[in-house]
């Protein structure tokens, strides 16, 4: 038997934008999703847009039952930034009512909420002027979270700013897979900086009306490995952890920006316009836990034609393909259960051990229904021996000191995946799509409740 420490965390994560539906309606604005979608709707496997998601907007009720039912003693998600405040000033009373209520219900059941401000939904009329781009992002931002902390800071002890700000500007400004869908490391670069300011004036505002709660940051974390131990591949795994990791995670925990960072990307030409107050403002406003989003690890080696400066972050580091990987098929990605016990070691050797949760992880699978049992029950095995490999090499982490406090997966009931749409499920539950949005529980989610239930397994 595994156990972990007492008052472990065992839950699981959405987002608004991925669960609650009625992404058009009571009151809310529209984001860059829905312009993205109603203008090129082709982008998204089988037109499946961002209006419907799973209509936790309807049926948030019973799903925190179902929270209950499964065991969960936590539960991630976000607040809509256009559902709230649909022009960026005035708040959406409707929105108001919604979110107390939603939160009220996740308590009731016994349930502690996090929750996160910004999960890739840039409200639209922020990006027509020029969204992360643009300074006025960092004070939109900042209004708006000290306006959720006023509204529901009575009710929510434990906030988060962000959920994986890396992706927002590697898939908005380098990748293509986030609107505006430009190739523009400069750009990406400004709009991680002042993502950063976003961040740190948020926490500015949460110390001012909340001194009593807890905030911090979500990242995703792609711990970075080298080909070889080659000197000029451990470069490019330095290179990389620091754009990819460093970056987010020192400003979050140690109140800088990494000197290394700011002088490899002064080095290529790439440093963003700053203010001179920001320095401090950061040293001042540190989190006080870490969310870790782990789904795999960063294989990288030397670039072999980098540009001079660097066009792109292919320059610094190039992808490498390891022999030996294992994949999941449907996502395309590695699957490397032993980065969980490295990155909590690193949590513990590098940053302090500093507190720190596993806010994401899971297994994204087509075609679930091929699993369904005659009961209409879908047997996700390999989703708990997903969920079981992960887990052991963070108890081993645990064993070794790291202060983890917590495991949430990927996702609770099946949802909304951006470009993908439905393709890949996630959930302890199955969404029906073509059924009212009909829940079923799948295998996973009662080998969760047990595993919750006994702290362990
Ligand atoms: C994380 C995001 C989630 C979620 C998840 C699964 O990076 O925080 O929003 O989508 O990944 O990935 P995907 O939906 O792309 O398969």
């Amino acid at each position: 038997m595994k156990t972990f420490p007492k008052n472990f965390l065992w839950g699981s994560a959405t987002s608004a934008p991925q669960s609650e539906g009625h992404s058009s309606q009571n009151g809310k604005s529209a984001t860059t999703w829905d312009y993205w979608f109603q203008t090129n709707p082709e982008k998204f496997h089988e037109n499946q847009g961002p209006e419907n998601t799973s209509n936790i907007y309807e049926m948030y009720k019973k799903d925190c039952q179902r929270m209950k039912e499964i065991g969960l003693n936590s539960f991630r998600t976000s607040i809509s930034w256009a559902r709230l405040l649909p022009d960026g000033k005035h708040v959406n009373q409707e929105a108001v009512t919604f979110y107390r209520d939603y939160f009220e219900h996740i308590l009731a059941e016994g349930v502690q909420p996090i929750i996160n401000l910004f999960h890739f939904d840039m409200p639209m009329w922020l990006m027509e002027k020029g969204g992360w781009e643009s300074r006025e992002s960092v004070d939109a931002f900042a209004f708006y979270a000290r306006t959720a902390f006023e509204l529901f800071g009575d009710l929510i002890d434990q906030w988060t700013t962000f959920n994986e700000p890396i992706v927002h500007i590697e898939c908005g400004y380098l990748n293509g897979a986030h609107y505006p869908a430009i190739h523009d490391f400069k750009k990406a670069v400004q709009v991680g900086y002042h993502t950063l300011m976003a961040h740190v004036y948020a926490v500015q505002a949460f110390r001012e009306v909340k001194p009593k709660g807890n905030i911090g940051i979500i990242l995703n974390i792609t711990p970075a490995y080298a080909r070889s131990a080659e000197q000029a591949d451990q470069k490019a795994k330095e290179n990389a952890d620091l754009l990819t990791m460093k970056s987010f995670l020192d400003l979050a925990v140690k109140g800088a920006i990494p000197e290394a960072l700011v002088q490899l990307i002064k080095g290529h030409e790439l440093t963003p316009e700053t203010n001179p107050s920001d320095k401090e403002v950061m040293k001042e406003n540190t989190v006080d836990f870490i969310g870790l989003n782990y789904y795999q690890p960063l294989r990288v080696q030397a670039p072999e034609n980098p540009r001079f400066p660097a066009q792109d972050p292919e320059d610094l580091y190039a992808p490498y393909d390891w022999p030996e990987k294992r994949i999941n098929p449907y996502r395309g990605w590695e699957i490397y259960p032993k980065a969980i016990y490295d990155v909590a070691m690193m949590m513990k050797n590098e940053y302090d051990n500093f507190p720190w949760y596993v806010s994401e992880n899971g297994m994204g699978v087509a075609n679930e229904e091929r699993f369904m049992d005659e009961q209409g029950m879908i047997q996700d095995d390999y989703r708990i021996d997903f969920m079981k490999e992960h887990l052991d090499y963070l108890y081993q982490g645990i064993q070794e000191g790291s202060n983890c406090f917590g495991y949430h997966t990927w996702t609770f009931i099946d949802c909304w995946s951006w470009l993908n749409g439905y393709r890949n499920r996630y959930g302890f539950y199955r969404l029906e799509l073509d059924n009212n949005f009909e829940r079923h529980l799948k295998k996973s989610g009662l080998w969760y409740k047990e595993v919750a239930q006994n702290n362990g397994y």
